[in-house]
Order: structure tokens, then sequence, then C-alpha cells
């Protein structure tokens, strides 16, 4: 056994003190005078991570001793927020370290405020992995995280004139005290070229890949802490020249050549791709997918012989699951190492493949599920091509022996062949999975209604629901003090780990005391939101007025321009109708769109042209506010779920498969408006009906409505309070004479629709009504509030990781 123990590791103020004030010396070589505040932050990262490996090693000694069946997560993106904060609460010193930092006349707050966050990911699907990490930590599960080492990760954004300006997240460049290299752990990686098919003097088939150039992907560790536990390794991969780049071109004297090839290597983990949905079609971004699954399974493989097993036990000991078909290249990549490298024949290896893998899908939208093209893969991965083509046709023989017609069958085949041919990749990672599961209940059951219907049919076992959760501890505890405060003085701390135990408030939402003490938590969150607002925006927001927030990507299905009419509704009452009975609002969105996305950058411009006009207005801002944040992160959302009153959940019903954000909101005791959508309907289960403003089609209805030709200008033509809104997105007022800005989006809204603007207008408007009733009524609004988070314990992801434990990966936790 290693000695662990090595080190001042202690977790008193001392210690801690003494620790900083090492690494500040002896690590980055300064002395307090002159240290930057970058010096001050990074020194006491360091000190934190030595107490956080301490854990993490313990965690992999136990592991191996134990020879348990463990978890290796693989996800193109991650979204892990802030390290500090939340290591410094999971080791249980963030008191000690504030005090340890006040004896050197330092603040804790400040020297957090330095930390720049890793946006290796686009928005929910990332975050959600972080999520998952925290939680697989916490509860002692033997797992690995791999994913991409993005040098730059989603965009900076800025709203320069009011319409999204893009530039580069240069997240690593004060360095990263969280990773450490392991020049020893990395692999090789091949693309292009052709295949050679030779046989044997015994007849048998011999299948060579001549790759047409190599990369080397290295890994970079960064370890997750959970709470009161130890910890895990989120292992991402980075991009590199291979040793014998181009020897030949240097000696050559061709310099510029061979380092032009090391750069090409370099490229594939250069950048994220910032499309949150709709992510098919870049040869670069096959490249990435593919780089990381290859380290990844090179690495598992590697980790299963060290413990002296053979591979043909691998899914016994691994289950590997692909979040979403970004990873899905990973089933005709293990097929290939099985076959070709550790030549098992090709039936023992494909019971190993498809024992191995599980898949969780996060989207139904068409646009967004992968396909590739047949000619691409054949460039980039020709071999990969021959095993997905011997695949499906063992798969369709398969198919007809059970009878199926040949509709089916070429709706199920793997390869499109509809047009230029394609792969499917959510037909691939099902056909090579044992399980797929989608991420709300809504969600899991149309997509065995849809998108994956005839899978359903034919193997209706393998289909699950785990709906998501989010890790309270980083989204109440460490991003809302106040709050958690309050908690623990009433049931004490076990809600850390138990989210359930909050359901110990319920009783608490009858006590007047309690609710005045919840309000006043709430108002100081909200005053710290207005403090942020204003230092990022310069709008000055009273606390006091009604938050209403809407942070997500922003996309059409996910309806910002619902909320943009609502306020024009609330904009034409105050100003034409002078109407004063509104309460004061304060709109807040934030999200970032696609750079190539037409219609959402459009949106945001339309946002900032309405928060213009109204916050310029003195007849109407002392009523109504618009803010739109630029650059959301997990860093700014922890400041702006806690000041939330109000969470806007309003895409039309089938289009957000779960959604997280309305949780995190909920969590922080906002009260939601949403629709019968993704993980909204069993939040409303969850708090009651009676706490929850609903509004809008359902499912059904939407499907309905479609199927029987949806006529959008025939409502706006009947409403004449929608009219005159809609009217007003050409107005001069609004455009400042250039009428041709938001025709896009009228046009679209009158004459297409197609997520339901018009139909779902009036049943917003009115709930808008509803809430605002309500919130005259505070003692209510508290009570509601209350039960909200009282209510949450089923959201934590806790919940879901024991549900991924339980229902799909047999896995046990291993306290050590
Ligand atoms: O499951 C996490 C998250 C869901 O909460 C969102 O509803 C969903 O839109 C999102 N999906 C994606 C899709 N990316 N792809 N493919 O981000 O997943």
């Amino acid at each position: 056994k290693p000695g662990v123990e090595v080190g001042n590791i202690g977790l008193s103020k001392e210690d801690i003190k003494t620790s900083f004030l090492e690494k500040l010396f002896y690590s980055l070589g300064r002395i307090p005078v002159v240290a930057t505040p970058n010096d001050l932050y990074t020194s006491l990262a360091l000190a934190v991570r030595d107490r956080v490996f301490r854990k993490y090693v313990k965690s992999l000694e136990q592991y191996a001793e134990e020879d348990a069946r463990g978890v290796a997560y693989l996800s193109a993106e991650y979204l892990p927020g802030p390290h500090l904060g939340n290591n410094l609460l999971n080791l249980e010193i963030m008191e000690e370290t504030r005090e340890a930092l006040a004896e050197l006349n330092l603040d804790l707050e400040e020297l957090l405020k330095e930390e720049v966050e890793p946006g290796l990911g686009n928005g929910g699907l990332g975050r959600l992995a972080s999520c998952y990490m925290d939680s697989l930590a916490t509860l002692g599960i033997p797992s690995i995280a791999y994913g991409i080492r993005y040098e730059f990760g989603i965009f900076k954004q800025e709203i320069k004139e009011g319409w999204q300006v893009e530039s580069t997240d240069k997240w690593l460049h004060n360095g990263n005290p969280w990773e450490v290299i392991r020049p020893e752990i990395s692999f090789e990686v091949k693309f292009g070229g052709y295949t050679e098919h030779t046989r044997d003097e015994n007849d048998k088939l011999h299948i060579e890949w001549i790759p047409g150039s190599e990369v080397k992907g290295t890994a970079y560790d960064t370890p997750i802490l959970g709470y009161q536990s130890n910890g895990i390794i989120l292992r991402l991969w980075k991009a590199e020249a291979t040793e014998s780049f181009d020897f030949a071109a240097y000696n050559l004297g061709d310099y510029y050549r061979a380092v032009e090839k090391k750069m090409r290597s370099e490229n594939i983990t250069k950048v994220l791709y910032p499309n949150d949905e709709n992510l098919s079609g870049k040869e670069l971004r096959l490249k990435q997918q593919y780089f990381f699954v290859c380290c990844s399974l090179q690495d598992i493989i590697r980790l299963h012989l060290l413990q002296g097993r053979k591979l043909e036990s691998l899914h016994e000991k691994f289950t590997i699951q692909l979040n979403d078909t970004h990873p899905s290249i990973a089933v005709p990549e293990l097929m290939r190492l099985l076959v070709d490298v550790y030549h098992m024949e090709w039936d023992a290896a494909w019971m190993v493949t498809c024992k191995t893998f599980a898949y969780t899908n996060h989207t139904l939208l068409p646009e967004a599920l992968e396909r590739w093209p047949v000619s691409l893969i054949r460039n980039l991965l020709p071999r990969h091509l021959e095993i997905i083509y011997e695949i499906n046709s063992r798969f369709i023989n398969e198919l007809r022996g059970h009878n199926f017609t040949g509709d089916q069958i070429s709706r199920m085949s793997l390869v499109d062949e509809s047009g230029e041919p394609t792969i499917r990749m959510a037909h691939l990672a099902t056909v090579g999975s044992y399980m797929i599961n989608g991420v709300s209940a809504l969600h899991s059951g149309l997509l065995k209604k849809q998108v994956l219907k005839d899978f359903a049919e034919l193997w209706p076992n393998k289909f699950t629901n785990v709906t998501n959760g989010v890790t309270h501890r980083r989204f109440l505890a460490v991003s809302n003090p106040g709050l958690s405060a309050l908690l623990s003085e009433k049931i004490g701390k076990d809600w850390l780990t138990h989210l359930d135990k909050l359901k110990g408030l319920e009783s608490y939402s009858e006590d007047e005391t309690f609710r005045r003490k919840w309000m006043e938590v709430k108002l100081e969150n909200k005053r710290n939101l207005a403090t942020q607002i204003k230092e990022l925006t310069g709008i000055d927001i009273n606390p006091e007025m009604l938050i209403d927030v809407q942070v997500k990507r922003i996309h059409e299905y996910k309806r910002q321009h619902l909320k943009v009419l609502h306020i024009l509704s609330l904009y034409l009452r105050v100003k034409k109708e002078k109407d004063t009975s509104i309460p004061p609002t304060a709109f807040v969105f934030g999200g970032k769109a696609a750079p190539g996305y037409f219609m959402a950058k459009r949106i945001i411009k339309l946002i900032t042209a309405v928060g213009e006009l109204i916050n310029n207005d003195p007849e109407v801002n002392k009523i109504l506010k618009v803010v739109f944040l630029p650059n959301f992160s997990v860093k700014l959302a922890q400041h702006v779920y806690p000041g939330a009153d109000l969470s806007e959940q309003i895409s039309m019903a089938g289009k957000e498969a779960s959604g997280t954000g309305n949780m995190k909101f909920a969590l922080n005791g906002a009260l939601t408006i949403g629709t019968l959508d993704g993980a909204n309907v069993e939040i409303r289960e969850e708090v009651g009906e009676e706490n929850f403003f609903l509004f809008g089609l359902t499912t059904d209805e939407v499907e309905n409505k479609k199927a029987q030709g949806y006529h959008p200008y025939k409502i706006y033509a009947e409403n004449e309070n929608l009219k005159k809104v809609m009217e007003f997105l050409l107005s001069d007022e609004l455009t400042r004479g250039d009428t041709e800005l938001f025709k896009p989006i009228y046009n679209n809204l009158l004459h297409q629709d197609p997520y339901l603007l018009m139909e779902d207008y009036q049943s917003y408007i009115e709930q808008m009504e509803n809430v605002y009733h309500v919130w005259q009524d505070r003692e209510k609004w508290a009570k509601m509030s209350i039960l909200n988070v009282a209510r949450m314990g089923k959201f934590s992801s806790d919940r879901s990781i024991q549900d991924y434990c339980e229902k799909i990966w047999k896995v046990e936790a291993i306290k050590v």
C-alpha cells in the first residue's frame, strides 16, 4: 500500500493556512505582497486538491482490492462548474478555509470569483453528466468518466447592440490547478486509409486496417470528490501528434510541413462544437467522437487486463454508459478491438459488446438525431464501416426471422438509403446496447412510441426510464447558503445526502414565523442576483419585484419568444391603457444561441430590443424590467436559481426531453409556470398540481392539432390582444424603423408556427394572470414555495444514479 497520509493534508484552519502558504511559496514561487488574485486562487486550489487526491487515492485502493464491477461513463460533454467551492463543501472545510484566509487578510469569496469554469459542454446534457459525477462519487459507485479536453470550450457570449457576439473561451489561459496530466496513459488513434483482407493457410480471414494517419490521445485527470465520501476521476483526452509525427519531413528540412501535421493532430481537441441539438455532418466532429471513444475503450481494456482478467469477461466487470449517440461509434470500435486486435470470434465479441453498452437518449428532435454519411465514415473509419455493415446484415437477418415486414426492416436498418446513404447512430447504439433509457417518464414513453418504436416492439425489456436529477449539493448547499442554513436549522443536515428528508419541511409551511424567514432568505438572494445583474448589464432591478426567469439554451422549441409576447402584452397594457395594476416584475433571460442558428439569434435581438424599449421608458420601467444576462454559465447559474421567484418551463409539450433547470429552480423555492413537457410532468406530480402553474396543450393535443391541420393565422386573426402584440413586433417603436428586423419571427409565427405559440398564447397569458394573483398574496406564495422545496426529493441526481445502478448497471456502491 502506498503511504497516502504523507504531507500536510489536515483539515484544520491551521493546516489549511500552512498548506496555502506552502503552495504560494513553493509551487508558485510567490510571496503574498506580489501575489496576483489568480496566484492566491491557484494556491488555495492546489492546497485543496491535495486533500481531494488523498480521498481519491483511498477509493482507488479499495476498488482495486474488491475487484468491483464498475461504470465507465462516456460523454462528449461535461459542464462541471467551478470546482473550488464544491470541493470545500465536500471536504466540509468551508468555514475553516474562510477563517484561515481571513487571518491572512484574504476573502474567500474573492478567491472563489477567480475560478474560470471548464465550459466543456453546450447545456443540459453536459451539466447532467457532471451532476452524475457528483452523485457517483458521493454514493461510492466504482466509476470513471471519459470525455474530451477541449482547449476552447463553449464560446463566450457578449451582447453588442443587442446581438449575440461570440468569442473563444480561453479557459486554460491561467492554467488549471485541478487537472493532472498522465503522460504514461496515452493511446494511438488511427484515421483513414484502407483495409486489407487476406486468408491464411487455414483459410481464416484476417483483416488489417492500414491507416492514413495517427494521433495520440493523452489523459488529463480531474478528481471529482463526493460529499463526505471519496472521489472518482474525470479523464479527458487531449489529441497530440504521435512521436513520429513527420520525422521524414523534418529531416528533409521541411519544418513547416512537419509542424503543420502536428497542428492538424492537435486540432481534434481544439474546440467544442457549439450546437446543442444538431451535431452531425462535420468531419471534425466525427473525428472527435471516434478519438475519445478509441482512447477510452483502450483504457478500459487496459484496466480490465491489469487485474489479470480475460476480455471474455469485460461485460461482467464493466458497464459502459453512452451519453446520447455522441460516443456510439464505441459499438463498432469495441468489436474491432475484440475481433481484429484481440482475435476473438465475431459471435463471442458481439455477445460481450451487447452486454457492455447501455444507451441514454436525450432528444426526440429529428434534427438532433445523429446520422453520419456513409461516405464520411468510409473515408475516416473504413474498418468501422465494414463492421457496421456486418452488424446490420446480421441484425436484418434476425428481423427476417421475426417476420418483420420490408417496411419495418428498412425503417430499423442501421443504414438509411432513402437519400444519400447515412448511418443512423441511434439505431447503432440501440442494437449494440443491453438497455436504452429516456430521461423523464414522458420522454421515455415517447421514445418507445415514436423514434425507437419498432425496436421497443422487438425488445420491450431493453427499454426503461431514468428521470434526470440534479446535484442539490452544488445547486442548493453551495449556491444558496442562506436557504441551506435555514433548512439544516429546521430538519438537520441529512438532506445533504438524502434529499427526500426535505419532506420534513412540509409542516413548517403553516408556520408564519418560518414563512417570514423563508421570504427573508429569498429576498437576500434576490438582492444578490440584482447585484449580479447590475454588474453584468448595468440595469437596476428592485429586488422586491417578482423575478421571473427563463435561462436555458435559446431554441424555438423552448419558446423564449412566447415569453416575449407576454411581456409585450403587459407593455401595451401599461403604456397604452395606463394599467398600473400589474405587479412590478423583472423578466430575466439568459442562454446561448448556436452561432449558426438564425432564428435563435434573432430571438436574442428581440429580447434585448424589448429590454431597451421598456427599461428606458420612465412610464413603464417602474413596473417592468427586461434583462438579458450575457454568457450564461454554471457559475452564473449558481446566482440565478436562488434569486428567482418564478421559473419559466414553457417548451411545446413533447419537445423538451426532461429539462434540469426546472429542478434547480424549484429546489431553490421558485414556483414554476410550465407545460406538461419533460420532467415538468413529474415535478408537478410531486409538488402537487395546486403548487404549479400549468398551461398549454398536452403532447396528445399537440399531435392531434398538427394532424388536423394547424392554422396559426386564424388564431391570430381571432384574438385582438394577440394581434396587437404581433403587430407591435413590426412597429417603429420596437424596431426603430428597421421593419424587417423581426419579420422572420413574425412570418414564421403567423404562417408556420411549428412550436404552437399562437395556440398556447391565450392559455399562457391567463396562467400568468393567475401567477400575479397568487403573488399578491405573499403568505400563499411562501407556502407554495416551501412545499415545492419540501417535495423535490425525487429530483436529486443521487436518486437518478441509484436508478441507473438498479435498473441498468447492476453495480453496487463501495463505501470507503
Ligand atoms: O438529459 C439532459 C438534457 C435534457 O434535460 C434536455 O431536455 C435535453 O434537451 C438535453 N438534450 C440535449 C441533446 N443533445 N443532444 N443530442 O442536450 O438533455
